[in-house]
């Protein structure tokens, strides 16, 4: 496994606000929440980033990501009102951290465009 931040986290080799876990994904409150509600969803696997996707290969692992984000959105209700789901990729796309992650984002009115 890498040594990404969120490869430290899913090693508890440093601490996070876990709110939910599988065998095949964490998510934990984002450290820098833009939002209320800002919980990132990451798969244990290492994929670094969008590109990486190989769509036969993690289409159940992918279903997962969006099984636990509508899960989670359900739980800190933030589904009947709406929410946002970003995936960043790259550099231009505003991605930080190489390990594959989508951001959920809720609890105040989004704007588009985005930044
Ligand atoms: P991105 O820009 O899409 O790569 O988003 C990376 C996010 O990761 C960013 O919103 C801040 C968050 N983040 C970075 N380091 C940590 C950390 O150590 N703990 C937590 N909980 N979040 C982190």
């Amino acid at each position: 496994m890498g040594d990404t931040i969120f490869s430290k986290i899913i090693k508890r080799e440093i601490p996070a606000d876990i709110v939910y876990e599988t065998d095949d994904i964490l998510a934990f409150r984002d450290i820098r929440p833009q939002a209320p509600v800002h919980i990132l969803i990451i798969p244990k696997i290492e994929i670094p980033k969008i590109t990486d996707i190989d769509g036969n290969k993690h289409a159940q692992l992918l279903g997962k990501l969006f099984d636990a984000a509508n899960m989670l959105a359900k739980e800190m209700k933030i589904d009947e009102d709406g929410f946002r789901l970003v995936l960043n990729c790259g550099n231009n796309g505003g991605q930080d951290v190489y390990h594959l992650h989508m951001h959920l984002l809720g609890g105040r009115q989004m704007k588009w465009p985005p930044g």
